[in-house]
Formats: structure tokens, sequence, C-alpha cells
């Protein structure tokens, strides 16, 4: 390629970025409208960290969109088909959101941090504007705004002695997806026991952007000991181990899903007395059955590049899905990926076709996750 992107002052930077930038990033995307790390050169070595030792890392474009009022529970359960009954204040909550005609238009983390605040960690969508909307078109007493929330990961096996040595060893009995208010000297955090990878850690949501580099050189302090270094969300990583993306998965404007088609089918609750946007579009797929099921796929020949967009998969002449992501897994030693197949085609199905731009692969079709 013989372009650059052009970066303008359109996108956003993290409060990380001159921490960031710094300590050696290599390569950012764009998320949310905001830079996000991708690389910091050493591919192998950020893998190898989040698999076996503990890697830190600048999501902050993971934004918050935040509910504040009365109506924060009615607006957050209008919002998406799982039902929220009896999330406490503490708990967070994977919660698939959907537009009118039932397609996924975000998968973000829902916390409930009191009775009339709750913040959606969101996925790479505009979802501030849809819940102001329809707040305001529903007449519900709620505020929605995006808050001075920015995220920072510690991923990896090591990442609760990190944590524990930061914050103390209260955070080891914290469950997966609860969270807690806490300072950090005077720095105003939640500490979540999450991630956006299977290698466990918690994420530490700064809610004083000015404290960006202050939190960043703190975590690389107390991490140092136990060799923490950079990185960012692992796409190899993460289709090992079956995490979505959105906007890379799916996505509104080019390649809609149904949850149902996602295998969220058990998350949500369409018969409940409650209503939510998109209930009826959903009820109707539900009764029609799903035509298409997500799957991982196997790649033959020579390790695989990733892709830019999604990828038709053929059997014969006949198009019968798409292939979302792909790479390599040298850890297994094999080419995967995930997709949308038509339902009627069997984990173990081979033969299929993907025509990458060095060729064709043959396909075959495999369980997620892959590790
Ligand atoms: N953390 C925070 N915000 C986020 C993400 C995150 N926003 C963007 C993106 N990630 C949102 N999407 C996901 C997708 C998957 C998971 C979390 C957020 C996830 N899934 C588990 C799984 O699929 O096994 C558990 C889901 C469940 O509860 O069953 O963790 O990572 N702050």
């Amino acid at each position: 390629m013989n372009f650059r992107l052009h970066i303008g002052p359109n996108i956003r930077k993290s409060p990380y970025f001159d921490a960031t930038v710094r300590d050696g990033v290599a390569t950012f995307s764009v998320y949310n409208h905001m830079y996000i790390p991708g690389s910091y050169g050493d591919p192998e070595a950020e893998y190898d960290r989040l698999l076996n030792g503990v890697a830190m890392w600048d999501v902050a474009a993971q934004r918050q969109v935040e509910l504040h009022g009365p109506d924060a529970g009615a607006l957050a359960q209008y919002l998406t088909p799982r039902n929220l009954d009896g999330t406490k204040i503490g708990q967070g909550r994977y919660v698939p959101i959907c537009d009118y005609d039932g397609h996924l238009i975000n998968d973000p983390v829902l916390q409930k941090l009191s009775d009339d605040r709750y913040w959606l960690s969101i996925a790479d969508s505009d979802l501030m504007l849809w819940a102001k909307a329809i707040a305001h078109e529903r007449g519900l007493n709620v505020a929605v705004c995006e808050p001075d929330v920015s995220p920072l990961a510690i991923q990896g096996p090591k990442a609760e002695e990190v944590t524990a040595a930061l914050l103390g060893d209260w955070v080891r009995d914290l469950k997966y997806f609860w969270f807690r208010e806490v300072m950090l000297d005077d720095i105003p955090l939640v500490l979540a026991r999450s991630g956006w990878s299977k290698q466990g850690g918690f994420e530490l949501y700064l809610r004083d952007g000015s404290k960006g580099t202050a939190l960043w050189d703190r975590v690389k302090e107390v991490g140092a000991p136990f060799g923490i270094g950079p990185g960012a969300p692992n796409d190899i990583e993460r289709l090992e181990s079956g995490l979505i993306s959105y906007g890379a998965d799916m996505r509104q404007q080019t390649h809609p899903v149904t949850p149902f088609e996602m295998g969220f089918g058990k998350m949500l609750d369409l018969n409940g007395p409650h209503d939510f946007v998109g209930k009826a579009a959903l009820t109707a797929h539900r009764d029609t059955g799903i035509t298409r099921r997500r799957t991982g796929i196997l790649l033959d020949g020579p390790p695989v590049a990733g892709n830019e967009h999604p990828l038709p998969l053929f059997q014969g002449d006949t198009e019968v899905g798409f292939v979302a992501e792909i790479a390599h897994s040298k850890r297994l030693g094999k080419n995967i990926g995930v997709g949308l197949v038509s339902a009627d085609l069997p984990t173990g199905t081979t033969g299929l076709c993907l025509h990458l731009p060095d060729g064709p692969r043959t396909i075959t079709l495999a369980d997620l996750p892959f590790a």
C-alpha cells in the first residue's frame, strides 16, 4: 500500500495517548471515533505476555454511555432483549442491543452503579445517540451522556497479582463482571473483573481524563516486577477464544446479524412482561428459526494474514455464508476464523472455499472456542 491514513482533529485521543506514544505504540486503529493502540511493534511478545504474563491495554475507546436519573433502569431494560431483573448494584452484565429489525447494533457490558446510574461500556457504534433519542421520544426521566471515563485493562494470568499489588488483596474476591468504586491515591477509579480476553484480568475505569499518564505510569511501575508490558486487545487470542468484536463479526450497515445467529438466543427473554426495542422482530426471527449460525472455520495452506473485510464463503458455486475474521494461530498451528454459515451445514463440513488475495483456500467448519 502506498498510502497512509490522513489524521485530523476529528479523531479523538485517549487520556493514555501520550503515555502509549512515549512507550512505543507502533500502530493505531480507530474505535468509537478514538485512536486505539493496535500493537507496540512486537506482536509475538505481546501475545506471549497476554498468555503467560501480564499486559496493560489502553482501551479508553471502549466509551461509556451513562444513563442517569429515576428512569435509568427502565431505559437500560428498554434497550436490551436480555432480562435485567435482579441485576445488583456493583454487577456487570453482557447485554446485546438490537435495532427495530432485530439486528445487533452493539454488545456492551452494562454496569449498575446505583439504582439511578448505569454505564454501558460500548463496542464500536454510536449507541449514545440511539439511547438519547429513545429516552427522549419515550418521555423517560433520564439523562444520557458520555462521561469522562476511560478504561485501562490489565490482562493475563498475572493480572490478579498486579491488581492486588496496586489496590489490595480484596480485588481477589471480585467476581467476574462485578466492580467496585475505588480511589488509587487521588485517582478515581471503578475496578471491574473483566476484559476482552479469556486470559483473565481487570479493567480500571479512570474517572478523570487528566490523570491518564499518572494511572498508566502507576500500573507500569507496580506491574514491573511481574513483567508487565504494553499491549492491546489481541485479534489472535480473541479469535482463539471466540470473543465477538462488533464491527468485525457483524455490523448493522454492512453485515447485519440477529442475536439468534450469533448464539445469544439463551440470553434473550422474549416472553417476559417487559417491552424492549426489537421485540416484535426478534419474536418473528425466533418463530421463523435461524437460517445461518455462527461457526469457527479452519483454513488449509500456509499462514494467513488478517482480512480487511468480510469474505464470502462458497460450497461449489453457491454462497453459503461469510467469514468475518481470519488469523494464523501459532499456538494451535492452524489458520482459524469465524463467520456465519448456513444452519444446515454441520461442524466438520469440509470442502468449502474462501478466496484470499493469494488464492483459494479449503475450509472446514469447526466448533468455537478453538482454545
Ligand atoms: N470491556 C469493556 N467494554 C467493552 C468490551 C470489554 N466494550 C467493547 C466490547 N468489549 C464489548 N463486547 C464484548 C464482547 C464479549 C465480552 C465482553 C464485551 C465477553 N464475553 C464473554 C464470552 O463471550 O465468553 C462473557 C459473556 C457472558 O457474560 O456470557 O467478555 O471487554 N469494559
